[in-house]
Protein backbone atom coordinates (compact mmCIF):
# COMPACT_ATOMS: atom_id res chain seq x y z
CA UNK A 1 0.00 0.00 0.00
CA UNK A 2 1.60 3.25 -0.63
CA UNK A 3 0.81 6.42 0.73
CA UNK A 4 -0.69 9.30 -0.71
CA UNK A 5 -0.89 11.97 1.98
CA UNK A 6 -2.66 14.97 0.96
CA UNK A 7 -1.93 17.34 3.88
CA UNK A 8 0.09 20.33 4.02
CA UNK A 9 1.66 18.82 7.92
CA UNK A 10 2.09 14.93 7.74
CA UNK A 11 5.28 14.01 10.26
CA UNK A 12 7.02 12.79 6.75
CA UNK A 13 6.08 14.04 3.90
CA UNK A 14 4.20 16.54 4.49
CA UNK A 15 3.09 19.32 1.66
CA UNK A 16 5.15 17.15 -1.00
CA UNK A 17 1.32 16.61 -2.74
CA UNK A 18 -0.86 19.01 -1.26
CA UNK A 19 -2.39 19.72 -4.46
CA UNK A 20 -4.65 17.53 -6.24
CA UNK A 21 -2.27 17.51 -9.21
CA UNK A 22 0.45 16.59 -7.00
CA UNK A 23 -0.76 14.02 -5.07
CA UNK A 24 -2.58 12.34 -8.37
CA UNK A 25 1.25 12.18 -10.01
CA UNK A 26 2.52 11.15 -6.91
CA UNK A 27 0.05 7.63 -6.41
CA UNK A 28 0.30 7.12 -10.78
CA UNK A 29 4.08 7.20 -9.94
CA UNK A 30 3.56 4.59 -6.80
CA UNK A 31 1.65 2.09 -8.90
CA UNK A 32 4.22 2.54 -11.48
CA UNK A 33 7.39 1.55 -8.96
CA UNK A 34 4.78 -1.57 -7.48
CA UNK A 35 2.10 -0.75 -5.46
CA UNK A 36 -0.82 -2.72 -5.25
CA UNK A 37 -2.88 -0.31 -3.53
CA UNK A 38 -3.08 3.52 -2.62
CA UNK A 39 -4.05 5.04 0.56
CA UNK A 40 -5.32 8.31 -0.16
CA UNK A 41 -5.37 10.75 3.23
CA UNK A 42 -6.54 14.28 4.20
CA UNK A 43 -6.06 14.56 7.82
CA UNK A 44 -2.25 14.11 9.54
CA UNK A 45 -1.99 11.63 12.47
CA UNK A 46 1.35 12.89 13.38
CA UNK A 47 1.52 13.43 17.58
CA UNK A 48 0.17 17.15 18.63
CA UNK A 49 -1.72 17.67 14.93
CA UNK A 50 -5.09 19.33 15.27
CA UNK A 51 -7.69 18.37 13.06
CA UNK A 52 -9.05 20.07 9.46
CA UNK A 53 -12.84 21.04 9.62
CA UNK A 54 -14.53 18.22 7.46
CA UNK A 55 -15.28 20.33 4.37
CA UNK A 56 -11.05 20.60 3.82
CA UNK A 57 -10.68 17.14 4.13
CA UNK A 58 -13.35 16.25 1.42
CA UNK A 59 -11.54 19.25 -0.60
CA UNK A 60 -8.34 17.29 -0.18
CA UNK A 61 -8.93 13.65 -0.92
CA UNK A 62 -12.36 13.68 -3.15
CA UNK A 63 -10.39 14.62 -6.30
CA UNK A 64 -7.55 12.35 -5.70
CA UNK A 65 -9.29 9.54 -4.93
CA UNK A 66 -11.46 10.60 -8.26
CA UNK A 67 -8.39 10.59 -10.28
CA UNK A 68 -6.83 7.45 -8.69
CA UNK A 69 -9.61 5.44 -8.34
CA UNK A 70 -9.79 3.89 -12.35
CA UNK A 71 -5.91 3.12 -11.84
CA UNK A 72 -5.12 1.25 -8.61
CA UNK A 73 -7.52 0.05 -5.37
CA UNK A 74 -7.46 2.90 -3.37
CA UNK A 75 -8.80 3.42 -0.03
CA UNK A 76 -8.86 6.12 2.19
CA UNK A 77 -7.59 7.04 5.30
CA UNK A 78 -9.92 8.94 7.09
CA UNK A 79 -11.65 8.73 10.96
CA UNK A 80 -14.75 10.32 9.52
CA UNK A 81 -17.76 8.27 8.14
CA UNK A 82 -18.71 11.09 5.98
CA UNK A 83 -15.14 11.47 4.14
CA UNK A 84 -15.32 7.77 3.91
CA UNK A 85 -19.13 7.46 2.63
CA UNK A 86 -17.63 10.32 -0.09
CA UNK A 87 -14.36 8.60 -0.91
CA UNK A 88 -16.41 5.19 -1.79
CA UNK A 89 -19.15 7.23 -3.84
CA UNK A 90 -15.58 8.24 -5.82
CA UNK A 91 -14.26 4.98 -6.42
CA UNK A 92 -12.48 3.84 -2.94
CA UNK A 93 -12.77 0.32 -2.43
CA UNK A 94 -11.52 0.16 1.49
CA UNK A 95 -11.63 2.21 4.35
CA UNK A 96 -8.88 2.97 6.62
CA UNK A 97 -9.80 4.33 9.73
CA UNK A 98 -6.66 4.74 12.20
CA UNK A 99 -9.61 5.00 15.57
CA UNK A 100 -10.85 1.39 14.32
CA UNK A 101 -14.22 2.99 14.34
CA UNK A 102 -14.14 4.81 17.53
CA UNK A 103 -13.29 8.46 16.24
CA UNK A 104 -17.39 8.39 14.86
CA UNK A 105 -19.86 6.32 16.01
CA UNK A 106 -21.57 5.81 12.70
CA UNK A 107 -18.36 4.83 10.78
CA UNK A 108 -19.32 0.82 11.61
CA UNK A 109 -22.77 1.13 10.20
CA UNK A 110 -21.69 2.87 6.72
CA UNK A 111 -18.89 -0.42 6.51
CA UNK A 112 -21.77 -2.27 7.18
CA UNK A 113 -24.13 -1.05 5.13
CA UNK A 114 -21.23 -0.69 2.31
CA UNK A 115 -19.87 -4.03 2.30
CA UNK A 116 -16.11 -2.85 2.28
CA UNK A 117 -12.85 -3.90 3.82
CA UNK A 118 -12.18 -1.77 6.52
CA UNK A 119 -8.85 -1.43 8.77
CA UNK A 120 -9.55 -1.37 12.30
CA UNK A 121 -6.30 -0.26 14.06
CA UNK A 122 -5.48 0.07 17.49
CA UNK A 123 -6.18 3.24 18.76
CA UNK A 124 -6.47 5.31 22.26
CA UNK A 125 -7.31 8.93 21.80
CA UNK A 126 -6.82 11.63 18.85
CA UNK A 127 -3.35 12.83 17.92
CA UNK A 128 -3.17 15.58 20.47
CA UNK A 129 -3.32 13.52 23.38
CA UNK A 130 -2.16 10.38 22.66
CA UNK A 131 1.03 10.02 23.91
CA UNK A 132 0.17 11.05 26.79
CA UNK A 133 -2.17 7.71 26.28
CA UNK A 134 0.93 5.27 25.97
CA UNK A 135 0.54 3.07 29.19
CA UNK A 136 1.15 -0.51 29.19
CA UNK A 137 2.11 -3.38 31.36
CA UNK A 138 2.29 -5.75 28.62
CA UNK A 139 1.90 -3.75 25.25
CA UNK A 140 1.35 -6.83 23.19
CA UNK A 141 -1.19 -8.44 25.02
CA UNK A 142 -3.13 -4.78 25.37
CA UNK A 143 -3.08 -4.50 21.49
CA UNK A 144 -4.44 -7.71 21.11
CA UNK A 145 -7.11 -7.40 23.71
CA UNK A 146 -8.47 -3.88 22.76
CA UNK A 147 -8.41 -5.18 19.07
CA UNK A 148 -10.68 -7.85 19.18
CA UNK A 149 -12.91 -5.64 21.67
CA UNK A 150 -13.09 -3.62 18.55
CA UNK A 151 -13.86 -6.49 16.07
CA UNK A 152 -16.30 -7.70 18.80
CA UNK A 153 -18.38 -3.86 18.72
CA UNK A 154 -18.02 -4.13 14.51
CA UNK A 155 -19.16 -7.46 14.84
CA UNK A 156 -21.97 -6.57 16.54
CA UNK A 157 -22.60 -3.05 14.51
CA UNK A 158 -22.71 -5.51 10.84
CA UNK A 159 -19.56 -5.70 9.80
CA UNK A 160 -18.50 -9.08 8.08
CA UNK A 161 -15.56 -10.34 10.83
CA UNK A 162 -13.71 -11.23 7.20
CA UNK A 163 -13.99 -7.50 6.08
CA UNK A 164 -11.79 -6.52 9.10
CA UNK A 165 -8.34 -6.04 8.71
CA UNK A 166 -6.54 -5.08 12.43
CA UNK A 167 -3.19 -3.10 12.67
CA UNK A 168 -1.47 -2.64 15.59
CA UNK A 169 -1.18 1.01 15.20
CA UNK A 170 2.81 1.68 14.89
CA UNK A 171 3.67 4.94 16.79
CA UNK A 172 -0.11 5.58 18.02
CA UNK A 173 -0.41 5.73 22.01
CA UNK A 174 3.15 3.99 21.89
CA UNK A 175 6.77 5.13 22.60
CA UNK A 176 10.02 3.00 20.69
CA UNK A 177 9.75 0.21 23.32
CA UNK A 178 6.29 -0.68 22.35
CA UNK A 179 6.49 -0.43 18.68
CA UNK A 180 9.80 -3.11 19.02
CA UNK A 181 7.72 -5.44 21.38
CA UNK A 182 4.83 -5.42 18.81
CA UNK A 183 7.30 -6.25 15.78
CA UNK A 184 8.85 -8.84 18.24
CA UNK A 185 5.75 -10.63 19.07
CA UNK A 186 3.69 -9.83 16.07
CA UNK A 187 2.75 -12.90 16.20
CA UNK A 188 0.31 -12.76 18.78
CA UNK A 189 -1.59 -10.05 16.20
CA UNK A 190 -1.56 -12.68 13.48
CA UNK A 191 -2.90 -15.07 15.89
CA UNK A 192 -6.15 -13.09 16.07
CA UNK A 193 -6.98 -14.75 12.48
CA UNK A 194 -7.65 -11.73 10.55
CA UNK A 195 -5.72 -10.05 7.39
CA UNK A 196 -3.29 -7.61 9.24
CA UNK A 197 -1.48 -4.43 7.91
CA UNK A 198 1.66 -2.81 9.69
CA UNK A 199 2.59 1.14 8.94
CA UNK A 200 5.66 1.02 10.53
CA UNK A 201 7.22 3.37 7.70
CA UNK A 202 9.02 6.17 8.93
CA UNK A 203 8.35 6.13 12.02
CA UNK A 204 10.28 8.14 14.96
CA UNK A 205 11.21 4.78 16.47
CA UNK A 206 13.21 4.31 13.83
CA UNK A 207 14.67 7.77 13.49
CA UNK A 208 16.95 5.89 16.52
CA UNK A 209 18.17 3.03 14.50
CA UNK A 210 21.79 3.23 13.42
CA UNK A 211 24.88 2.62 15.75
CA UNK A 212 27.19 5.70 14.64
CA UNK A 213 24.73 8.04 14.73
CA UNK A 214 23.56 10.33 17.97
CA UNK A 215 21.12 12.15 16.44
CA UNK A 216 17.69 10.74 15.26
CA UNK A 217 17.35 10.19 11.48
CA UNK A 218 14.87 12.63 9.61
CA UNK A 219 12.07 10.60 8.21
CA UNK A 220 13.37 10.66 4.58
CA UNK A 221 16.10 8.94 6.20
CA UNK A 222 14.41 5.91 7.48
CA UNK A 223 13.59 3.81 4.76
CA UNK A 224 16.10 1.59 4.59
CA UNK A 225 14.99 0.91 8.14
CA UNK A 226 11.56 0.22 7.54
CA UNK A 227 12.24 -2.40 4.17
CA UNK A 228 13.99 -4.31 6.84
CA UNK A 229 11.01 -4.32 9.38
CA UNK A 230 8.68 -4.88 6.08
CA UNK A 231 11.20 -7.91 5.35
CA UNK A 232 10.20 -8.89 8.75
CA UNK A 233 6.52 -8.81 9.04
CA UNK A 234 5.84 -10.14 5.49
CA UNK A 235 7.77 -13.13 6.99
CA UNK A 236 5.25 -13.40 9.69
CA UNK A 237 2.00 -13.77 7.78
CA UNK A 238 0.93 -10.64 7.66
CA UNK A 239 -0.94 -8.92 4.67
CA UNK A 240 -0.39 -5.51 3.54
CA UNK A 241 2.37 -3.07 4.50
CA UNK A 242 1.89 0.73 4.53
CA UNK A 243 4.58 2.51 2.99
CA UNK A 244 6.07 5.93 1.11
CA UNK A 245 8.80 4.23 -0.64
CA UNK A 246 6.90 1.04 -2.67
CA UNK A 247 10.64 0.90 -4.64
CA UNK A 248 12.42 0.09 -1.75
CA UNK A 249 9.49 -2.51 -0.06
CA UNK A 250 9.21 -3.98 -3.52
CA UNK A 251 12.88 -4.99 -3.40
CA UNK A 252 13.30 -6.05 0.11
CA UNK A 253 9.65 -8.14 -0.72
CA UNK A 254 11.55 -9.72 -3.77
CA UNK A 255 14.95 -10.75 -2.17
CA UNK A 256 12.78 -12.40 1.08
CA UNK A 257 10.31 -14.59 -1.54
CA UNK A 258 13.42 -15.45 -3.92
CA UNK A 259 14.75 -16.95 -0.26
CA UNK A 260 11.12 -19.10 -0.12
CA UNK A 261 10.83 -16.52 3.13
CA UNK A 262 7.27 -15.66 2.21
CA UNK A 263 3.89 -16.83 3.36
CA UNK A 264 1.42 -16.75 0.43
CA UNK A 265 0.43 -13.17 0.23
CA UNK A 266 -2.93 -13.25 2.84
CA UNK A 267 -1.73 -16.21 4.29
CA UNK A 268 -3.09 -15.20 7.66
CA UNK A 269 -6.64 -14.45 6.43
N1 LIG B 1 0.00 5.67 10.05
C1 LIG B 1 -0.25 6.91 9.63
C2 LIG B 1 -1.42 7.19 8.90
N2 LIG B 1 -2.32 6.22 8.62
N3 LIG B 1 -2.99 3.98 8.77
C3 LIG B 1 -2.78 2.74 9.23
N4 LIG B 1 -3.68 1.77 8.99
N5 LIG B 1 -1.66 2.41 9.93
C4 LIG B 1 -0.70 3.33 10.25
O1 LIG B 1 0.28 2.98 10.91
C5 LIG B 1 -0.91 4.67 9.79
C6 LIG B 1 -2.08 4.96 9.05
C7 LIG B 1 0.73 8.01 9.92
O2 LIG B 1 1.70 8.07 8.96
P1 LIG B 1 1.80 9.16 7.76
O3 LIG B 1 1.80 10.54 8.42
O4 LIG B 1 3.02 8.86 7.08
O5 LIG B 1 0.62 9.01 6.87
Amino acid sequence: MGVVNVTPDSFSDGGAWFTPEAATEHGRELVAQGADLLDVGGESTRPGAQRPPVAEELRRVLPVVQALSGLAPVSVDTMRSEVAAAALDAGASLVNDVSGGLADPEMAALVAERSVPFVAMHWRGHSTRMQSLAHYDDVVAEVVRELSERVEALVTAGVSRDAVVLDPGFGFAKHAEHNWQLLRRLDEVVALGHRVLVGTSRKTFLGAVGRTRETTRPPLERDVATAATTVHVARHGVWCVRVHDVVATVDALDVAEALGDLTPPGGAS
